[in-house]
């Protein structure tokens, strides 16, 4: 069977950096089991052999309709498939589905009828809001890094921005990389859309949220982008946690210093 990236160096190219994000995770323990989920907008490399694709699913509806979605494209990993699976053969564990013309509905058109990923209310949501408000953003991550979901455990980091100024104290390239932070989301249902419209709230303010006992969700341009911000972010917090296995607790840069960063880099937050 010829796949959709037969002849699309472009999408095939989105679809191979997805597959290297996921071994990422996997490596970085990040990816117990199914966990996890990435979906990317494709809809602007999209050509007319895709458009004219018939579906090879049924219409499935989307739970609530979602206006900018229309006629859109995504790539999604699959429901119940393992990142690891994902990384060595990205087309069998994910597919490419199509928004129908209502926004109320999605079809499977390639490579194979794989059902994507439990939280497509949250990820197709959080697209509907980047589109409706002409970000550039296509790729979305949801991951559990170890280090970062112990921390939510403690509340005393879920008060807000807490967590963000410890981050940042623990190295200048968090300050730099994820400048604008991370949003707190009190512990909801996994895939539920109280869940999605609290993300997408947060996302208002940050590029990356952490769901409270469960995970983080990292929105950017692009996959490897999305991924950095979470691993920048995980390295702070495995310095933070390894000075505290030493005995101590990590000073962390001071206001100053972070504000002259800020100033040097013109970044906001
Ligand atoms: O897809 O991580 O939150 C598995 C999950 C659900
Ligand atoms: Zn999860």
């Amino acid at each position: 069977m010829k796949s959709i990236l037969e002849n699309r160096p472009e999408l095939a190219k989105q679809i191979h950096d997805v597959a290297e994000v996921a071994g990422y995770l996997w490596q970085k323990g990040w990816a117990e089991r199914n966990g996890g989920n990435i979906t990317v907008n494709i809809s602007n490399i999209i050509d007319d052999g895709i458009i004219n694709m018939p579906a090879i699913s049924e219409k499935i509806p989307l739970g609530k309709p979602m206006q900018n979605l229309k006629g859109g494209y995504f790539f999604c990993k699959g429901t119940n498939r393992r990142m690891r699976d994902l990384a060595r053969f990205p087309m069998e564990n994910g597919s490419v589905i199509r928004i129908t013309n209502d926004g109320a509905h999605y079809e499977i058109i390639a490579d194979h009828p794989v059902k994507p990923t439990s939280e497509l209310a949250s990820h197709l949501s959080i697209h509907n809001y980047l589109i409706g408000k002409g970000s550039t953003y296509k790729a979305i991550l949801h991951t559990h890094p170890i280090d970062l979901v112990a921390m939510t455990h403690n509340p005393v980091f879920l008060e807000k921005d807490k967590l963000t100024h410890l981050l940042w104290s623990m190295i200048p390239e968090t300050r730099a990389f994820c400048p604008h932070g991370v949003g707190i989301i009190p512990y909801q249902m996994p895939s539920s859309f109280e869940l999605a419209d609290a993300t997408i709230q947060a996302l208002n303010q940050y590029d990356v949220v952490m769901w409270e006992k469960h995970g983080v969700v990292s929105v950017s341009e692009n996959i490897m982008e999305a991924f950095d911000m979470v691993d920048t972010l995980s390295k702070s917090a495995q310095i933070y946690l390894t000075a505290k296995s030493m005995g101590f607790v990590p000073t962390g840069t001071t206001v100053e210093q972070m504000n002259e960063l800020k100033e040097a880099f013109n970044l906001p937050g």
